[in-house]
């Protein structure tokens, strides 16, 4: 397989090729030497606008993504923002190291949509990107923006620390619960409230809606009165009930976050990108340095106490 540029590559996903912009997002997902040259290009372009929906396995995500995308372009708009004709969705699952069983069941759930020109929908894994993730997941989105989407839905499996921040890359956070999770979540509650713009109760037509919403409530009261409420909605995915009413809350929490608040939110989450590659960079550099015949050399100066750790670790480093 001959790599071929990203400029070249990116050029053509602008103009519709889901080849191109596909190669583009395995560059990202990879980490392969074309990423960084990708990354210098995406990230000149403007960012999407993101809606991400986060939950334990088996809530409804992609039942309701699916859903979703059709409301999306119906509507063709989220809230006052920008018009769009087509939708990108990332679905990611930290959980799994391969392209496994779990994606081919998104596809299959979001099946309607897997044909449509004005659709494009990718799964990530862990594999690949030496950062993970959490590094990975941003890059895909800027790549998304840069080829022409305005708006994307990124579906995050499981309620770790790991999904909470991959689910924070959205500028919308929808986190997607079912009657009765208060018993299954506990642990994760803290983390899930502090990241929810919105909280779905999906699977609305089984019994426990309204211990589920009570629940949700009593846990929002606690938290105070933040600038913006999370709305708590009631879907049934399987029966496109609900649907319409969560895009809309979407747009009404899109709304909110006027210029400048999104701006804000932005600063934050860019801090918090611009450390992890910071981290990232650094760590690499230490693992470089850490082996290695001039490593070894250090080492037995320290054996032969010609050195202390400190010089030996200046050494190393570079420095004077
Ligand atoms: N009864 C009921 N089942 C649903 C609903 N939404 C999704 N499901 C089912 O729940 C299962 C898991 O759905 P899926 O979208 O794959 O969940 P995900 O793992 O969160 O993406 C599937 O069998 C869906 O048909 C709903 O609103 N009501
Ligand atoms: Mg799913």
């Amino acid at each position: 397989m001959i790599a071929r540029e990203p400029e070249v590559l990116l050029d053509e996903a602008r103009h519709g090729s889901r080849t191109a912009l596909a190669r583009l997002l395995t560059y990202v997902e990879a980490g392969a030497d074309q990423h960084r040259a990708t990354a210098a290009l995406v990230y000149r372009a403007r960012a999407p606008y993101v809606v991400g929906l986060t939950g334990p396995p088996g809530v409804g995500k992609s039942t309701l993504t699916d859903r979703l995308i059709a409301v999306a372009l119906k509507k063709g708009q989220v809230g006052g923002a920008e018009t769009f004709d087509q939708v990108g969705v990332l679905c990611v699952d930290p959980s799994s190291p391969f392209s496994g069983g779990a994606i081919l069941g998104d596809r299959i759930r979001m099946q309607d949509h897997a044909t449509d020109d004005h659709v494009f929908i990718r799964s990530m894994a862990t594999r690949g990107h030496l950062g993970g993730l959490s590094l990975a997941v941003p890059d895909a989105l800027r790549v998304l923006g840069a080829a022409n989407f305005p708006f994307a839905f990124v579906e995050t499996v499981g309620v770790g620390q790991m999904e909470v921040e991959i689910a924070s890359a959205a500028d919308t956070t929808v986190v997607v619960t079912n009657p009765g999770w208060g018993d299954s979540m506990q642990t994760s509650k803290a983390g899930l409230l502090e990241i929810a713009d919105i909280f779905v109760i999906n699977k609305a037509d089984r019994p426990g809606v309204r211990e589920t919403r009570r629940d949700l409530e009593q846990m929002l009261n606690l938290g105070g009165q933040p600038a913006w409420r999370p709305m708590i909605i009631e879907t049934s995915a399987t029966l496109d009930e609900g649907t319409e009413t969560l895009f809309d809350a979407i747009g009404e929490h899109r709304d909110f976050l006027d210029d400048e608040r999104l701006f804000e939110a932005r600063r934050l989450r860019t801090r918090a990108e611009l450390d992890k590659v910071v981290n990232f960079l650094v760590s690499s550099r230490v693992t470089a340095l850490a082996k290695g015949e001039v490593y070894e050399a250090q080492v037995d100066a320290l054996l032969e106490c010609s050195t202390d750790p400190y010089r030996a670790a200046e050494t190393l480093l570079g420095e004077p």
